[in-house]
């Protein structure tokens, strides 16, 4: 109840502060109705997240002499999810902007009393092609076979900011940077599966993937953008893209599964900024979820023997669950997928040429 009536008030005094600025009627209506889809995914996500609490559970076997890899993780939800995975006494690649920082994750592990594991930082910015290219490259030379890509970095809402390649922010972290960083990897992912234990992608998206809508025309939201739309446009291009990606290696008989995953509506800096952090900063630290109870679901879709197998599936609360019909539609799965090879100039995905650069991205 206290929940719905603060949902109204940030609803109601959004569209007042959105009305009160100087943008088109298109744009204000637009961002009126973003906002009160996201407050009703987002509500029904904390109640969700509350009656399957039960269900986010989830083993942490022994995996020694395993390799993951993750892009962000110096906070949030990634450093519990590598947390975990050093309890596993996994070897986990840290992917992140700060090195400086996440040199110093493995000593505040340590110092946690967490024995097991080891830690690789190498530089990324998922958000800059070239970037991506370097990682792969180094992650290609030191690690002959890769277990786990948990593609997590990402970012949600902000203004309108093109990356140095041209791509929309939220476009090109959440969903290009990690579309060519899977491609650039699967050789070693491949090398990595076993027909019992598969090696497994997994791509943190997000629930918002629901009201998500894929813009061929104006992929980069150059005429109209609305932050929660480009979002959610990011959210659910990975969810397709989970999902072709899981068939296409279904057919070609490797052992590799790929899962996208809703970790839950949970508190981390995400959601700085955004309108119910700032107006009612009671609601993320009294209803969502903590960062550890976000990395469960994750954590379950890399190393649960109950997914073996299951690849293509989304996870909600360690649980498969429905994505949207969108997500679930072929042609749109396989239309994003050759787009997005062509935005890249991608030949056969997954299939690297080293002295061939014209794989790397070009501006569009
Ligand atoms: N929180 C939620 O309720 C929620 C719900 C659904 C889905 N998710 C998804 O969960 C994932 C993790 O989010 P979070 O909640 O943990 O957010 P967070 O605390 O803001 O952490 C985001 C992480 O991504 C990294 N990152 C952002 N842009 C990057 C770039 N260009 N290159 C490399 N790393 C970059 C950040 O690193 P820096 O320190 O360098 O910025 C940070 O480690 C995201 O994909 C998000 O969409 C979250
Ligand atoms: C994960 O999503 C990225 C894009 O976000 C895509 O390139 C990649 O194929 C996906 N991987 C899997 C296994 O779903
Ligand atoms: C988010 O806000 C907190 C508190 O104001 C601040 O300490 C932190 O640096 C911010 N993080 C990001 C990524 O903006
Ligand atoms: C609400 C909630 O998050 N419940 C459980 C989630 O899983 C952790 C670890 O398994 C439990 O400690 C929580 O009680």
């Amino acid at each position: 109840m206290i929940f719905l009536i603060g949902c109204s008030v940030i609803i109601v005094i959004t569209i007042i502060s959105i009305a009160r600025s100087k943008k088109s009627l298109k744009t204000i209506l637009a961002e009126a109705k973003n906002e009160i889809l996201y407050n009703f995914i987002g509500s029904r996500a904390i109640v969700q997240d509350v009656i399957m609490r039960g269900k986010n559970k989830t083993e942490l076997p022994i995996k020694c002499g395993k390799v993951a890899v993750i892009t962000g993780g110096t906070r949030g939800i990634g450093l519990e999810v590598i947390r975990m995975l050093l309890k596993c006494d996994i070897h986990v690649v840290v992917g992140c902007r700060n090195t400086q920082q996440g040199e110093m994750l493995l000593d505040s592990f340590r110092k946690d009393g967490i024995e097991k594991g080891s830690i690789d930082v190498i530089k990324l910015d998922i958000s800059v092609m070239d970037s991506v290219k370097n990682f792969a490259m180094n992650v290609r030379e030191k690690y002959p076979e890769v277990h786990y890509l948990i593609n997590n970095a990402g970012i949600m809402f902000g203004p309108h900011i093109e990356t140095r390649d041209g791509y929309e922010s939220q476009f090109a972290t959440n969903y290009l940077g990690h579309f060519f960083l899977t491609h650039l990897l699967l050789p070693q992912l491949k090398a990595g599966g076993k027909a019992k234990e598969m090696s497994r992608i997994v791509n943190v998206s997000s629930c918002a993937h629901m009201v998500g809508r894929i813009n061929f025309d104006d992929i980069n939201s150059r005429h109209n953008y609305i932050a929660g739309e480009a979002y959610a446009q990011s959210k659910l291009a990975q969810v397709l893209f989970s999902n072709y990606l899981d068939s296409q290696l279904r057919q070609e008989g490797v052992f590799v599964q790929a899962h996208s995953v809703h970790p839950g509506v949970v508190n981390t800096e995400l959601f700085n900024g955004t309108h119910v952090k700032n107006l009612t900063p009671w609601v993320p630290s009294l209803l969502f979820k903590s960062p550890e109870k976000g990395a469960i679901p994750i954590v379950h879709a890399c190393l649960s023997p109950r997914l073996e197998g299951k690849g293509g599936t989304y996870i909600h609360n360690c649980k498969i669950f429905a994505a949207s019909n969108a997500a679930m539609s072929a042609d749109l799965q396989e239309k994003l997928f050759e787009f997005t090879k062509t935005l890249l100039g991608i030949d056969k995905f997954g299939a690297i040429d080293n002295n061939n650069d014209s794989q790397m991205a070009a501006a569009v």
